[in-house]
């Protein structure tokens, strides 16, 4: 079998990620040697007492900048040559599931987890080879963001579902939200199934679909129709 895909995470708050870890999908695909997920803690690679990691911001201003030593020396140690190192931040090349697909491929890749206002901008220039923000709203770190990437790549991972899961996964790819579905009963609280979903007419059931998925496109995600 391959080499397992390694993602180290270097974070303030590793705790964050042992919830994550301990569930479901990733726990599963750890244990199948998969995936080698590794929480780092920034605060090993301080050397004062108090095991600061972040400093006020030369110029001025508000907030608390990440310092760039524990960072350095916290990819030092994780590093290997191929490894991805991508910095979770808020001014980042917006996560997509193409770029899931892209990093799915890869060995190595090294999440740094932004926290207070900023990172030091040697950072980005010596250590960072991509930048990931996974959406336009405000969080208070970048754990959750980089659980969110960790997530969407380890199921495209050979092997972590079930074969038919990259087949499914295709075929909304289309570009359209999904149609709506039921199950049974037929009947409840007074809401019905509608009726061509009972009809046994499959030809009237994927035209029935089809336009359901148009419509609730144009309705909530206009932006997926221009494309
Ligand atoms: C209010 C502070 N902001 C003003 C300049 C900067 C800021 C820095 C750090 C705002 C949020 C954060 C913490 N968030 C992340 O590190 C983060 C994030 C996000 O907040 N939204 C979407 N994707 C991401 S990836 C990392």
């Amino acid at each position: 079998m391959s080499a397992p895909l390694k993602m180290d995470v270097i974070t303030i708050f590793p705790g964050m990620l042992s919830g994550f870890l301990g569930e479901s999908m990733i726990k599963r695909a750890m244990q199948a040697g998969l995936v080698d997920l590794n929480p780092v803690d920034l605060r090993d690679f301080t050397h004062d007492t108090h095991r600061t990691t972040d400093d006020r911001p030369y110029g001025g201003g508000p907030g608390m900048v990440m310092k760039p030593e524990p960072i350095f020396e916290a990819v030092a140690a994780v590093k290997t040559t191929a490894a991805r190192v991508i910095l979770m931040s808020p001014q980042g090349r917006p996560f997509s599931q193409a770029l899931a697909r892209e990093l799915a491929q890869e060995r190595h890749l090294v999440f740094i987890c932004g926290h207070y206002e900023g990172v030091d901008e040697r950072v980005r220039e010596a250590l960072v080879t991509d930048e990931i923000s996974i959406g336009d709203y405000v969080l208070t770190n970048g754990v959750l963001p980089a659980a969110v990437v960790i997530d969407a790549v380890t199921r495209l991972i050979p092997g972590v579902l079930g074969h038919d899961q990259s087949a499914q996964d295709e075929s909304f790819a289309d570009g359209l939200l999904e149609y709506p579905q039921y199950t049974r009963p037929p009947v409840y609280d007074g809401r019905s199934v509608p009726d061509v979903l009972l009809s046994g007419d499959h030809g009237a059931v994927e035209t029935w679909r089809r336009q359901q998925a148009r419509e609730r496109t144009r309705r909530w995600r206009p932006d997926l129709l221009k494309e």
